[in-house]
């Protein structure tokens, strides 16, 4: 008998041939499965919603960290807000400026179930520049004004205990959490997605930073194979300010991200510029 595995994500269903439930529970939070997949290895669902895999996950958190990273002159200090899976921490700390990062996860139980069964993923959570710190990102934020270089935010999607990560408070507190001349990064849902909220994160990102760029990625895993990321500042330009012996540095060992997926990332295919306006 096939055992298959499905994410409902309004009008699309996509599924992967499964194998063994290896752990099924429910936070305080969220119910957090892991579950064998015959292409992508292991895969982490929150909510029933896949948070990442082992065979795909280098391009979401290749894609979330490095256009903002080899953007700014000096990354010494990162926040990153959700990603209690460790992928998004592991690849900060590539970056050989990085003095601290810390992880703010709402979600211990994510980053403990995650230690067991991702280890590639988390291989650097217990390195002595992280700080992990289990509590509401948007709290931690609120508390440590002018403080990061770098903001990535590494939420689940705007329902549930991420919706927050996607308001017009919680961005200002990202501005006001970055030192002068920061950058924040969130991941943004898919660009084909009939609810899409691209317009809606655009306009709240531009109330808060005088730029906030769309980029793409292609994702198998997430709903529509194409996930979006918006990427905002006051001053720093992910097209003109990339440090480019840092990024042959970073594309040597990377799976994904080279200099041509960077710039080619922030083009905008006609369509989306024709439904939403301007994204760049
Ligand atoms: N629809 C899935 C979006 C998930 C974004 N965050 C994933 C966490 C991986 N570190």
């Amino acid at each position: 008998m096939e055992l298959w595995l499905s994410e409902t994500f309004g009008p699309i269903r996509q599924g992967w041939k499964a194998g063994k439930l290896l752990y099924q529970g429910r936070s305080a939070y969220q119910d957090i499965v892991v579950v064998e997949t015959e292409r992508f290895g292991k895969m982490l669902l929150l909510d029933g919603c896949v948070m990442t895999t082992e065979h795909d996950e280098f391009v979401y958190h290749e894609m979330l960290t490095h256009p903002a990273m080899v953007s700014h002159e000096k990354p010494k200090s990162v926040c990153v807000v959700g990603g209690g899976d460790g992928g998004t921490v592991r690849e900060v700390l590539r970056h050989r400026d990085v003095e601290r990062c810390v992880l703010a996860e709402i979600d211990g139980e994510v980053i403990e179930v995650c230690r067991k069964f991702f280890p590639a993923h988390t291989s650097m959570l217990d390195d002595p520049r992280v700080e992990i710190e289990v509590g509401d990102g948007f709290d931690y934020l609120q508390k440590h004004a002018s403080q990061f270089d770098v903001i990535l935010s590494d939420s689940t999607d705007p329902v549930g205990p991420g919706e927050v990560l996607f308001t017009d408070n919680y961005f200002r507190l990202a501005k006001e959490a970055l030192r002068a001349g920061g950058i924040f990064v969130t991941q943004a849902h898919s660009p084909w997605a009939p609810d899409s909220k691209l317009a809606l994160i655009r306009n709240k990102i531009r109330d808060h930073f005088a730029l906030a760029m769309w980029y793409g990625a292609a994702i198998p895993t997430y709903p529509y194979g194409w996930w979006s990321f918006f990427f905002a500042s006051d001053r720093v330009h992910p097209l003109s300010s990339v440090n480019l012996e840092r990024q042959q540095h970073l594309v040597d060992s990377s799976h994904y991200y080279t200099a041509g997926i960077h710039d080619a990332a922030f083009a905008t295919p006609a369509f989306l510029s024709r439904e939403f306006g301007s994204l760049q």
